[in-house]
């Protein structure tokens, strides 16, 4: 079983505007794509977790105040690293982390240039980005198993944009933290990053690397938001771990053969940027999110329909083990999903939430038939 990707050549940094968020919103993807992501959604929810296109009611907005700032001038001396390792991984999960990892900050895992919608309104988009700190923390905050079971839908996309929330608090709440004890730290989450996420876990050992492009960590699955934290803070590092998830997307391509716009490979993995993976089309997965008459604005079924996506049960736990124990259990586990934890299962209409179904439409809210006005 393979940890880090064994065959990792130089990685080149990428360039953030070149992110099918930006692309989408710069016009890259065509005018339809551009005017549904940068137009203001007509769910309430979205307006309050996504602050980029209407930024007044958005507590995400106040974060960006605190992801950096002045250190304490009285910094707390560090004896002994793997102590003050254990004391933030304490302290991370006090402000609400379910996963913690470090690893050391590598210069291809910083965006090369600015290409975030606030750099745009800023004037400082496709500046280059300097951020040279020896060490990143990795948070990882669970999404909710049945919200997320929805989508894609505007149930999932409040959950999602939850997700966003919380995680930045965490972020932000640490990089305070760090800041208070004497050393230079900065918070990393949506709408303020300069990382990429995922190679950061895995390399903080939270898991592994899947076919559907996520991370897959042993407690969650794929089902979690991740925001880091990059410090000189004197800390240790986690090393990778593998647990079979490499292995089992080998013989499982569930969210290939799920996703609605088939942006997923079905077929091998290819060493691409210098590390094998299987590669998606992330600009079609953007496009569907934004071609959706409904309106929504996002997807996650890549997430809800993987096998790795349970819901924390003892049962659940077991398979985890046994997935890593060889490829006849690999396959009698995926043979049990696809029997109980079927399409319908997975994809079902299910009850609904607050006053949001999962065929919620633009027209229920034009309608008032949400969120009526009192
Ligand atoms: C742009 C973006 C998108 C784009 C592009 C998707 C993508 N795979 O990059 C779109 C709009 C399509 C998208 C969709 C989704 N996204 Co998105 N997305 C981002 C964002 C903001 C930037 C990523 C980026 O720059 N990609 C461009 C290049 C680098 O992508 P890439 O070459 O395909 O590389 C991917 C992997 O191979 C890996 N990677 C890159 N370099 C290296 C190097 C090594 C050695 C390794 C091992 C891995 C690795 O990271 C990339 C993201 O997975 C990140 C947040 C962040 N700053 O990291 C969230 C993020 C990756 N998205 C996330 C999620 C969950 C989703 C969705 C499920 C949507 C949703 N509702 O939540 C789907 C999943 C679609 C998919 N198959 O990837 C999560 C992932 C959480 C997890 N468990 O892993 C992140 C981290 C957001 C977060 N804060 O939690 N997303
Ligand atoms: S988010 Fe949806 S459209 Fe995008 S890759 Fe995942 S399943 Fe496909
Ligand atoms: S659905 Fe299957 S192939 Fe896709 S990420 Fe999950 S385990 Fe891997």
């Amino acid at each position: 079983m393979s940890t880090w990707p064994s065959n990792s050549g130089p990685i080149p940094p990428f360039d953030q505007r070149e992110q099918a968020h930006t692309r989408a919103a710069i016009g890259k993807l065509g005018e339809v794509v551009q005017k549904r992501w940068t137009t203001e959604s007509v769910d309430p929810f979205r307006r309050v977790f996504y602050p980029e296109n209407r930024p007044y009611n958005s507590p995400l907005r106040s974060l960006l105040s605190v992801a950096e700032g002045p250190v304490n001038p009285a910094a707390a001396p560090v004896k002994e690293p793997a102590n003050m390792v254990a004391h933030i991984k304490e302290v991370a999960k006090f402000f609400g982390a379910h996963l913690v990892g470090i690893c050391a900050l590598e210069p291809w895992m910083v965006y090369s240039h600015k290409g975030l919608r606030i750099d745009a309104r800023k004037n400082r988009f496709g500046e280059p980005i300097e951020l040279h700190h020896r060490f990143a923390i990795s948070l990882g905050h669970e999404m909710d198993y049945e919200r997320l079971r929805y989508s894609p839908s505007f149930i999932d996309g409040a959950e999602v944009g939850a997700g966003y929330l919380e995680s930045a608090k965490i972020a932000t709440a640490l990089a305070c933290y760090i800041r208070e004890l004497g050393y230079p730290a900065t918070a990393h989450f949506h709408v303020a990053e300069r990382v990429l996420h995922v190679p950061i876990a895995i390399k903080a050992g939270l898991g592994e690397l899947a076919r559907n492009n996520c991370l897959i960590t042993r407690e969650f699955g794929p089902r979690l938001r991740l925001a880091t934290v990059t410090t000189d803070l004197p800390l240790m590092v986690d090393a990778p771990i593998a647990f079979g998830v490499q292995d089992f997307c080998t013989l499982c391509d569930k969210c290939a053969k799920l996703c609605p716009s088939q942006s997923i490979a079905k077929g091998d993995k290819v060493t691409e940027r210098g590390y094998s993976h299987w590669l998606a089309d992330n600009d079609s997965c953007i496009t569907y999110w934004n071609a959706n008459p409904d309106k929504w604005n996002d997807c996650a079924r890549c997430i809800t329909v993987c096998p790795w996506n349970k819901p924390d049960r003892w049962w659940f736990r077991l398979a985890v083990r046994l997935a890593a124990k060889g490829d006849l259990w690999r396959r009698l586990l995926l043979w049990l999903d696809n029997r109980i934890f079927d399409k319908k299962f997975h994809l079902s209409a299910g009850k609904g939430w607050l006053m949001y179904q999962r065929r919620t439409s633009a027209k229920d809210y034009e309608n008032h038939q949400i969120h009526p006005r009192a």
